[in-house]
């Protein structure tokens, strides 16, 4: 067996090992298997882009919660904000590195919100129609904001300004634009991309591409 067979072993597992970690600082330690870097911010949209204003902007959030409410874009920039610099990884196989982004952390909002006990899964809705579906336990980690700021910026319309959904351990298509409501459901359910086989859950690391 050639030598570099178990080299690349042993990196992968100490690489895998930094990742969870946190550790790694390399660029390579931080590109999921399959990706390629770029500098760019490529925009990926399934069909126009639904022009939304800060001002007619509302998020609603319904379902297996005790206390329904409505949020617009004042309401949002009043919780607790929050500044992150994360890395984003698209389906389509470019990832970014060192991206900041500034929002409301989604678990701010769920306190709020009280989610009964059966809630396990939450359909995120956007203007214009795309549907996302994720695991509750997961938007609940530390690092899922509301985003309204891109590097310091308001976030561009085509970036899913006045507001998005940032879910950095995910593929990006988890990352839902011009987000409007948040349904909170017992089981899970496809959403748009998922329909057309894109995976249910969709982690970069262990390429969940399709399901
Ligand atoms: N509402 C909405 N959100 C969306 C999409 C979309 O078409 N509509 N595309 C998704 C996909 S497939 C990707 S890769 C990212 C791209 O985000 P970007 O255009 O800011 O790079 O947005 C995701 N969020
Ligand atoms: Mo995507």
């Amino acid at each position: 067996m050639p030598i570099l067979d178990p080299l690349k072993r042993v990196q992968d597992l100490r690489r895998a090992n930094e990742r969870r970690a946190g550790k790694s600082d390399s660029p390579v330690g931080r590109t999921p298997p399959g990706q390629s870097l770029t500098a760019k911010f490529p925009v990926l949209t399934y069909g126009p882009i639904p022009r939304v204003d800060r001002d007619s902007w509302r998020l609603k959030v319904w379902g297996l919660v005790d206390a329904p409410q409505e949020w617009d874009y004042e309401g949002i920039l009043a919780l607790p904000q929050q500044t992150q610099t994360v890395d984003i990884h698209c389906v389509t196989r470019w990832s970014k590195l060192d991206t900041t982004w500034q929002g409301a952390p989604f678990t701010t909002i769920a306190a709020l919100v009280a989610p009964r006990p059966e809630a396990d899964h939450v359909m995120i809705h956007c203007y214009g129609g795309y549907t996302t579906n994720m695991r509750l336990s997961e938007l609940l980690e530390a690092d899922v904001i509301l985003a309204h700021s891109y590097e310091g910026l308001p976030l561009e319309p085509e970036h899913g300004g006045p507001m998005r959904l940032l879910v950095p351990k995910l593929y990006l298509w988890k990352s839902a634009k011009w987000i409007s409501g948040l349904e909170f459901m017992q089981g899970n359910r496809p959403g748009f991309w998922e329909r057309y086989g894109y995976h249910m859950h969709g982690d970069p690391w262990t390429e969940e591409r399709f399901g």
